[in-house]
């Protein structure tokens, strides 16, 4: 067993510039190890010669692929991210609850279709009030992929809004976001967790925010109107499949290796409006939710039906068998499921522990009406601000540490030990991060699969460890070797706003397509649309079409090959509601073509064998150009064209 680390030395002074680094990089030989050269060698992250070994591992060379890809929320940027690891390479930005520059998401047709698919009618007045079509913002805090039989199946990654209340799916066989939808009733979809047995069914969404359940401005300062909502979402329909209200909000979620339940974090059991109210109480609860019990009650007809979902009572006083609480101290937030099937962990945020529940020990709650507290089998003194749990495939668990910006590794079996009064210390190791770190995750760590060689955490503050940028700092993903007894810190990864959670894959999970099936349902309607218009959208083709029941429309069907567009040039009038179809005819591996039209802020992306449109207003007479943004060859340059706009009446 290993030593915990004595406090004889600062935090800092482990991991600055120290004589220890400076020898280690000079006995890397001038190497590349740590991104840092031999000249400035004394910047190397490390101290003793396990950083060097573990660096040996962490280095992917160029041309060389990673061992597991890394799906990685963005927060407030609300996009999903790819990154390689242990390479920490960006590999990809996958656009979903955010407007896009590169690929035009958020304002082709294709992707508008698909943001307008569930949204309902107050939102759309609420856009249009605006003057915009779909919500071009999100806050995407995790990201989660499918399951079968516990482990990932490589389909689907699921992810949540919780700016405008929605869940997204990305399909993994091309990275692109095929669902949104709007999660009516509830507020804020914060945790969200795909099921893992026997396969994911459903998606469990956490409503973090708290409000009338009918939210039309009848009842606005009482409180006790206030209700907070958990929401199971139909993972291939992409629908809601029903609701269950609950007595104090949800924040964070998982769900068990058997299908029976799904867990939500609170932290606002005092229903408080106030930052004072929120933390008044000594503890909250974790909710757990008894799916077959809903189930059945679904089937049943009972609840009440709103907005389409029926929405059952779970909330205390209900006394229902859809929902038990059982208390945590203190305002608790992280919400992990071992991959040992039994034993669920929760951070303690407010309080140093973590507390351990038997998910086996469920039954009996419902059943028996036994005391919540019986399934407590452990509750280890961590340090301070237990956010999140990570777990490796050898029974020990990884906790991020908030306020002390520390990763302890603990053994779960001897937590449970020391919470039955042995005398034995779960604690085996505790490391540096820089710094308060939030979401950690382990390789297939919360999957049946469970690695024991990577650790990454995810910083929210980066501070001193970058060239400085600025007032604005990136955040800090770090990459931690946990192979061996100590955790040893071997990369730090600054990314933008903010990575909240990732997860890591193996890449045999995966295998995504180079080049577009042409018949992929993304642009199924824009084909729709192309053969009412006797336009084949497979051949090459260079068509003007003028709507005949509504004249102000006009449809441009282009396709592409490298270096040429099929239209050097087409004409409308001024006013006219212009929708250009773009098909890429090439075949070709990396061969993506752009479409922008100038001075109209409009540019799309059209992938090897894909078809894009976009539908834009030529309010201005004049002449315009369009060209290709994305680099295809030699002659990229000359891949463009002309729109002329004449004037009215012309
Ligand atoms: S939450 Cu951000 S650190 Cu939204 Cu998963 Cu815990
Ligand atoms: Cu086509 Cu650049
Ligand atoms: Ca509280």
């Amino acid at each position: 067993m290993s030593e915990r680390p004595t406090s004889g030395i600062s935090r800092r002074g482990l991991l600055g510039a120290t004589a220890g680094g400076a020898a280690l990089a000079g006995a890397l030989g001038g190497r590349l190890a740590l991104g840092t050269g031999a000249g400035v060698g004394a910047l190397a992250l490390g101290t003793s010669a396990a950083v060097a070994q573990a660096a040996e591992g962490f280095e992917v060379a160029p041309g060389q692929l990673d061992t597991h890809y890394g799906f990685w929320s963005s927060g407030q940027t609300g996009e999903m991210r790819i990154l390689g690891i242990p390479s920490m390479r960006e590999l990809m930005r996958v656009p979903v609850f955010n407007r896009c520059s590169a690929t035009g998401w958020g304002e082709t047709n294709e992707s508008v279709r698909i943001h307008q698919r569930t949204m309902s009618e107050k939102t759309k007045k609420q856009l249009a009030a605006n003057g915009k079509k779909v919500h071009d913002n999100g806050d995407l805090h995790h990201v989660h992929m499918s399951f079968t039989d516990g482990k990932y199946d490589g389909k689907y990654l699921f992810m949540n809004d919780k700016a405008n209340t929605r869940v997204a799916r990305v399909r993994a066989d091309v990275m692109k976001c095929d669902a949104i939808l709007e999660i009516p009733n509830a507020k804020a979809i914060h945790g969200m967790r795909p099921q893992k047995f026997p396969g994911t069914k459903y998606i469990f969404c956490n409503g973090e925010d708290e409000a009338p359940l009918v939210n039309d401005g009848s009842t606005m300062q009482d409180v006790s109107t206030y209700v907070n909502i958990f929401t199971a979402v139909d993972a291939e329909a992409m629908l809601p499949a029903w609701q269950v209200m609950v007595s104090g909000n949800l924040d964070n979620c998982d769900a068990d290796y058997e299908g029976k339940w799904a867990f939500s974090t609170s932290y606002n059991s005092e229903m408080g409006m106030t930052l004072a109210d929120m933390t008044a109480s000594e503890a909250d609860h974790v909710v757990v939710f008894n799916i077959a019990a809903i189930e059945a009650a679904i089937a049943a007809g009972e609840g009440e039906e709103l907005n389409g979902v029926r929405v059952l009572d779970g909330r205390k006083d209900a006394k229902s068998q859809f929902t038990r609480y059982i208390p945590i101290p203190n305002n608790p937030h992280g919400c992990n499921m071992a991959p040992d099937k039994t034993h669920l962990c929760i951070g303690g945020k407010l309080s140093p522990t973590v507390t351990v529940l038997d998910v086996t020990k469920f039954d009996a709650l419902f059943n028996d009406n036994a005391d919540p507290q019986t399934a407590i089998v452990a509750q280890p003194e961590l340090g301070l601000g237990p956010l999140h749990t990570a777990f490796d495939g050898n029974g020990n668990a990884y906790t991020s540490l908030f306020l002390d910006s520390q990763v302890v590794k603990w053994n779960i079996a001897d937590a449970i030990k020391a919470y039955a009064g042995e005398k034995v210390d779960p604690i085996k190791d505790k490391v540096d991060v820089q710094y308060q770190p939030g979401h950690l995750k382990t390789v297939m760590g919360e999957t049946l699969e469970a690695e024991s060689q990577w650790l990454v955490c995810l910083c929210k503050f980066s501070k001193d460890r970058f060239l400085n940028v600025g007032p604005l700092k990136p955040e800090n993903d770090q990459l931690i070797d946990i192979s061996g007894d100590k955790m040893v810190v071997v990369h730090d990864g600054p990314n933008f706003a903010e990575p909240h959670d990732a997860i890591a894959v193996a890449a045999s999970k995966l295998n995504p397509l180079s080049v577009w099936k042409r018949d992929d349902k993304m642009w199924a309607e824009t084909r729709k649309q192309a053969e009412a218009d006797g336009v084949n959208l497979d051949d090459w083709q260079d068509m003007v079409i003028r709507d005949k029941d509504d004249p102000k429309k006009v449809r441009v069907y282009i396709s592409s090959q490298a270096p040429n567009f099929a239209l050097e040039s087409f004409t409308v009038k001024e006013g006219d509601e212009v929708t250009v179809t773009v098909t890429n005819l090439d075949d070709i591996d990396d061969l993506t073509h752009g479409f922008t039209m100038g001075n109209h802020g409009v540019a799309m992306e059209i992938g090897p064998q894909a078809t894009s449109s976009v539908t834009f207003t030529a309010a201005n007479a004049g002449v315009y150009w369009y060209y290709c943004q994305w680099f295809c060859h030699a002659l990229h340059m000359e891949m463009r064209g002309r729109m002329f706009v004449e004037p009215t009446g012309a």
